[in-house]
């Protein structure tokens, strides 16, 4: 005979306090995870964090319009709202693991491992692979899944004590015993978790802390110092942004979700692939070579008209074109691929790099060793092209090549090969939408068609004719040129002002506003400004 249970079904509160309580467990369960992985990440490297490793997974996934959908709303910030973004999925998916695991452990224990398997995956797709990097993923399922299964049977103490007479066992001392048991253990995982996740990180940045390394690099003088930019390169206009750009406020573009940490003294670079005399050079050796002063304004592909990935820096380091004419160029080759401690891989035209140019492996930034988020130990530059085909931050390896055998990682998404850099101005004074009074109104910007050099910044207000603005002094076609136009007799209310370049080549900048996507933007940058 079937016995009467006390209550016959739970009421609404009772129920709601149930999916509570089984959202928690899949939430501590969810933590437990994560802080096991990033426990076991702290030994073998950031990267390999779960959710790190699923991040740089879905940044290499996205696809290219969505990526540049990211970097124009969120711009340099597009990598915190990656993460808030998986860690958001990852709370709704713990939310309805633990729901699930109250009815079916099993099942819920299966989500966690699954969630490890996916991490593993990502961690083990990385071109930096090794079998170690599915390590912490693998700890993460496991530890889920175990954590999710106590708390489901804890969960179901406290509901059989609920359903059980007293005599039998059941009654109000013991479910609040089973609740009570249910919470400690909770709150307890959480706050483990919350050691060994916080903790991980601190041991993982201990563990891959360069700053010493960093501090004790000693730059040599140059051997070829760059000439004293004169005063005149830079109109005193206030608002206009400085001639040199500092490292603090410098754009950084990457796909890096934690910056690589190389010791220097670890690091060497490695030239090889279709050369007569492959070698590989440690940092100092490096610095032993004659360094060179190159001053150089660096652009990425990804800048819309007007945006703000473009900056200038004094660049401190040995000559590409040298070491690759050292090592041999055998004939035919025809890309040089520069590959970087994360992954990265970087196609330069070859033609570029021998055609006279200067071309940098660079070390220090503006008299700084090269901060880490902008390379450190080592990147190139190379004057004329985009950062995505010349620029590799973190460069460990360069290798002698072919376009037609190799495509590096931006060509593998459709961008374009050769990244020669489009003429580009923009108007810096007034700021969009500024008020200005009537009479005379100072307009001031900055242009660049890097290794072509500006020849010609014109201006015009509302659609009239176009007027020269003056040019500040070249410096160096591989240099942004800065420039002023005295806006005669404006008059009040609404108006428009456009720009455009000239280039060395005497190509006036095209009015076809091109997305950057494929090979970069293209148009005229405007502003509309209030005279009152
Ligand atoms: N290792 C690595 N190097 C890289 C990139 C990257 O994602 N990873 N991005 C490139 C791009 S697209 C640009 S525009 C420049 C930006 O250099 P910066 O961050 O120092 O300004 O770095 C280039 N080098
Ligand atoms: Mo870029």
């Amino acid at each position: 005979m079937r016995r009467q249970r006390p209550t016959e079904s739970p009421g609404l509160a009772a129920r709601a306090a149930r999916a509570a309580a089984a959202a928690l467990a899949g939430l501590a369960a969810a933590a437990a995870a994560i802080g096991a992985g990033e426990l076991v990440a702290a030994f073998t490297g950031p990267a390999t964090s779960p959710v790190i490793a699923v991040g740089s997974s879905a940044i290499d996934l996205t696809p290219t319009p969505l990526k540049e959908y990211a970097v124009r709303q969120f711009g340099t910030n597009d990598k915190p709202v990656l993460l808030a973004g998986i860690y958001a999925v990852l709370v709704l998916l713990a939310l309805l693991a633990g729901l699930v695991a109250v009815r079916r452990p099993r099942a819920g224990a299966a989500v966690f491992l699954a969630f490890g398997g996916v991490g593993a995956w990502a961690a083990l797709s990385r071109s930096t692979a090794t079998t170690a990097s599915a390590l912490p993923s693998l700890a993460a399922g496991v530890v889920g899944a175990v954590v999710v299964l106590q708390l489901a049977a804890r969960y179901r103490a406290a509901v059989t004590a609920a359903r059980t007479p007293e005599p039998e066992g059941g009654g109000p001392l013991a479910v609040r015993t089973a609740r009570r048991q249910f919470l400690i253990i909770s709150g307890g995982t959480v706050a483990v978790a919350a050691v060994a996740g916080f903790g991980g990180r601190a041991l993982s940045a201990a563990r891959t802390d360069i700053t010493a390394a960093r501090n004790a690099v000693r730059l040599p003088p140059p051997a070829l110092p760059a000439p004293a930019v004169p005063a005149s390169a830079h109109p005193a206009v206030p608002g206009l942004s400085s001639f040199r750009t500092p490292n603090a406020d410098f754009y950084r573009v990457d796909t890096a979700l934690t910056l690589p940490k190389i010791d220097p003294n670890d690091w060497a670079l490695r030239i090889h692939g279709m050369v007569d005399h492959p070698v590989t050079i440690s940092f100092d050796e490096l610095l032993r070579r004659p360094l060179e002063e190159l001053d150089h304004t660096l652009s990425c592909v990804s800048n819309e008209v007007g945006g703000p990935y473009v900056g200038t820096a004094r660049w401190l380091g040995a000559s590409l074109p040298a070491l690759l004419r050292e090592a041999g160029i055998r004939s035919g080759a025809d890309q040089l691929v520069g590959r970087s401690k994360d992954g990265m891989t970087i196609g330069t035209p070859l033609e570029a790099l021998l055609d006279g140019r200067r071309a940098l492996l660079a070390v220090a930034m503006n008299g700084e060793t090269l901060p880490v988020a902008h390379g450190f130990p080592c990147r190139s530059v190379v004057p004329g092209l985009y950062g995505y085909t010349s620029a590799t931050k973190w460069l460990v390896d360069l290798e002698v090549t072919t376009f037609a055998s190799y495509d590096p990682y931006w060509v593998q998404r459709g961008w374009g090969r050769e990244g020669v850099v489009k003429t580009a101005s923009r108007i810096e004074v007034p700021a969009g939408f500024a008020k200005v009074p009537p009479g005379t109104v100072t307009v001031a910007g900055t242009a660049w068609a890097t290794h072509r050099g500006i020849a010609a910044v014109e201006v015009r207000v509302d659609d009239g004719p176009w007027a020269e603005a003056r040019l500040a002094t070249a410096v160096s076609p591989d240099l942004w040129r800065q420039w002023s136009y005295d806006w005669p007799d404006a008059r009040t209310g609404s108006h428009t002002l456009q720009v455009r370049a000239t280039d060395g080549t005497g190509a006036v900048q095209p009015s076809d506003r091109v997305p950057p996507f494929p090979d970069g933007a293209t148009g005229w940058h405007s502003v509309v400004v209030n005279v009152t």
